[in-house]
C-alpha cells in the first residue's frame, strides 16, 4: 500500500515538471507579441509563401486565426518554413509554438513524439499522380514503378503497405525535400509522385506541363491534417483547437467576416454568446483571452468556407471540392462542438 501511494507521488512529481517544463505558451506568446507557426517550404493552397515571402493558405490562415484570437491581429503571425523531417524537432525544442502544416494525426506523433492533436482542419488521404502518357487507370497497375515519395512522412509507410498488400513490386526513390522530389518526377526520375492527395494537387501545379498529369482514383490511407503542438499545455492546446471550432461553428450559423458586425447585436442568444455579446460572459477569459477572441477570427480571418474558398476551393487553381471537409450537417465530416 505504501509503495503504491509512493510510487503514485513520484508519478504525480514528474508529470507535474513534465507539464511545467512546456506549459505557458500562451504567456509565451503574449510576452513576445506573436505567435510562430511551423509552416511547409510550399505547398500552394496549404501553406505557400510567394517570391515576397507573403504567405497563404488554409493552413496559414489556421495561424493566422490563432493570432486574431489571442492579439486582435492575424498579422502578428510569424511562419517558419520547415521540411517534412524537420517539423517534429522544432515543435519539440520550442522553436516553433504549433505545428500548422498539413501533418497527419497519428498514434505515433501523439505519443513517442509527445504531441497533442484534436482539431482536423482538413480531412485527406493519400494517392498517385501519373503522367497520362503513362496509360495506366488504377494504381494496381504500377508493379513495377519507380515512385517518388518524401522521407519523413506517413506517405513512405502506407505506400510500402499498399505495394505489399497487393503484392506489387515498386523502387521507391526518397527525397528529404519536397522541391527535388517535385523535379526528379517532372524531370522523369520517377514514374508515379505519391503524397496527400491535396499535396499532389498542390505539386501538379508546380509541374512544366500540369495537365499532362492526372491523379489515379485510389485512395490509400486516411490523413487527417491539423496542428500539433507540445504535450503538457492544456490551456494552450484548447486555444488552438476552439479556433478551428470557431471557424467551423460560424460556418455552421452562417455568420461571415462580411455579416459579423450585424450577427453580433442581431444574431440568436447562441450567435451572440459565441461572439461575447451576452452579459457577464467568460466565454473567452476562461481560455486565457478576451471575450471577443471568436468574433475576431471571423471578423479578421474568415469562418471555414471562406478561408476553404478562398485558399483549395473550386475557384482556386488547386478545384477542391469540400468532399470529406463539407460540415457534418452537409454530408461532410467538419463537427465543431458547441461554443457555450
Ligand atoms: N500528411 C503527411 C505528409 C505531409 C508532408 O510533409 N507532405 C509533403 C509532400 S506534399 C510536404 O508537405 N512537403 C513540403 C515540405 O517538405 O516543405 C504527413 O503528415 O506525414
Amino acid at each position: 500500500m505504501k509503495k503504491t501511494l509512493l510510487s503514485a507521488a513520484i508519478g504525480a512529481a514528474i508529470l507535474g515538471a513534465a507539464s511545467a517544463a512546456s506549459a505557458g505558451t500562451l504567456q509565451d506568446v503574449k510576452a513576445k507579441g506573436f505567435v510562430t507557426c511551423g509552416a511547409s517550404q510550399g505547398v500552394p493552397g496549404f501553406s505557400n509563401p510567394d517570391d515576397k515571402g507573403e504567405w497563404s493558405g488554409i493552413d496559414v490562415d489556421y495561424c493566422r486565426g490563432i493570432a486574431a484570437a489571442v492579439f486582435g491581429d492575424p498579422k502578428k503571425a510569424k511562419f517558419v518554413a520547415l521540411s517534412s523531417k524537420d517539423r517534429f524537432p522544432a515543435l519539440q525544442s520550442g522553436e516553433i509554438d504549433v505545428l500548422t502544416r498539413n501533418t497527419t494525426w497519428t498514434v505515433s506523433r501523439d505519443t513517442s513524439l509527445g504531441f497533442n492533436f484534436r482539431t482536423v482542419n482538413y480531412y485527406d488521404g493519400q494517392g498517385f499522380l501519373v503522367k497520362k502518357g503513362l496509360n495506366v487507370k488504377s494504381a494496381l497497375e504500377l508493379s513495377g514503378a519507380a515512385v517518388c515519395v518524401q522521407t519523413g512522412t506517413t506517405t513512405e509507410l502506407n505506400l510500402a503497405d499498399y505495394f505489399k498488400a497487393n503484392n506489387l513490386q515498386y523502387n521507391p526513390v526518397v527525397f528529404e525535400k519536397e522541391a527535388d522530389a517535385t523535379s526528379a518526377y517532372d524531370a522523369g526520375r520517377c514514374d508515379v509522385y505519391t503524397t496527400d492527395q491535396s499535396g499532389l494537387y498542390a505539386m501538379r501545379l508546380k509541374l512544366k506541363n500540369p495537365d499532362d498529369n492526372i491523379v489515379l482514383p485510389e485512395v490509400i490511407s486516411k490523413e487527417p491534417l491539423g496542428p500539433a503542438v507540445r504535450q503538457g499545455d492544456d490551456q494552450w492546446f484548447d486555444v488552438v483547437s476552439w479556433v478551428h471550432y470557431a471557424m467551423v461553428n460560424a460556418e455552421e450559423f452562417g455568420i461571415t467576416s462580411k455579416n459579423v458586425d450585424e450577427m453580433k447585436t442581431k444574431g440568436g442568444p447562441d450567435v451572440k454568446r459565441m461572439l461575447g455579446n451576452e452579459e457577464g460572459t467568460k466565454i473567452g477569459t476562461d481560455l486565457g483571452l478576451t471575450n471577443d477572441w471568436a468574433y475576431n477570427v471571423i471578423k479578421l480571418v474568415g469562418n471555414y468556407s471562406e478561408v476553404f474558398e478562398r485558399n483549395v476551393g473550386p475557384n482556386t487553381p488547386l478545384k477542391i471540392q469540400r468532399g470529406l471537409n463539407a460540415l457534418w450537417n452537409k454530408g461532410g465530416l467538419q463537427y465543431a462542438p458547441p461554443i457555450r
